[in-house]
């Protein structure tokens, strides 16, 4: 695939997917799932929440990073496994400032964009995905031209670092009941930044 991003098929076995999904059970619980709005006003279909000192929020007033839930609570911490798995792929000492929970039920989707709400792009983002298999798609750095998607299954962990932190991708769709991991079917992704806005 693209230079920068690794994909690691498969890193997590059965019992560490059962593992990760009961820990973001109790990240839900502490901080529910919302359809992010967008700027437009439009309500995405992908429902998220957030783990960690910074959270990802979308609302009429714009994107950001803010160290609460829409409610006013404080995000969780981020658990520890997930964390394992951020060491284990990147090697880094520092850890993440969030880890955002997106969940996909059947015909949800994420369109093309960039990540750039962090403050250095230098950290890569971590990847992993659970439950149903998405097709996921990378582009470019500029917007529009040749693209390339690949289907993540349950237990795939991406890294994309270097060349392809600031590439346009996107969720096309997924295969909704192409795993039982979830009781009711979806798909669940954790991705991992450091957001390093100095704070
Ligand atoms: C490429 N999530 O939350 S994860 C997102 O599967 C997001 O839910 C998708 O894009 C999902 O922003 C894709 C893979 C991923 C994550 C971060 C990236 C790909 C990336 C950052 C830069 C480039
Ligand atoms: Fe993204």
């Amino acid at each position: 695939m693209l230079r920068g991003v690794e994909v690691y098929s498969g890193l997590l076995d059965g019992a560490e997917q059962a593992a990760l999904l009961a820990e973001i059970r109790g990240v839900a619980a502490a901080a529910p799932m919302v359809h992010p709005v967008m700027r437009s006003g439009k309500q995405m279909s992908v429902r998220m929440t957030s783990a960690g000192r910074l959270g990802w929020v979308s609302d009429q007033g714009g994107y950001r990073y803010q160290r609460h839930h829409p409610s006013g609570v404080p995000w969780p911490p981020i658990p520890a496994p997930v964390l394992d798995i951020w060491h284990r792929v990147t090697g880094l000492a520092r850890m993440p400032d969030c880890c955002l929970v997106n969940f996909y039920s059947e015909g949800a989707r994420l369109g093309m964009h960039q990540d750039r709400d962090e403050g250095n792009f230098d950290w890569p983002v971590v990847s992993v995905s659970l439950g149903d298999e998405g097709l996921f798609r990378v582009g470019n750095i500029e917007r529009g031209g040749k693209t390339e998607s690949i289907w993540l299954r349950s237990g795939d962990v991406l890294v994309m670092g270097g060349a392809a932190r600031l590439v346009h991708h996107g969720v096309d769709r997924i295969r909704f009941g192409t795993s039982t991991l979830l009781p009711k079917g979806g798909r669940i992704n954790l991705t991992l930044r450091v957001v390093d806005q100095g704070s």
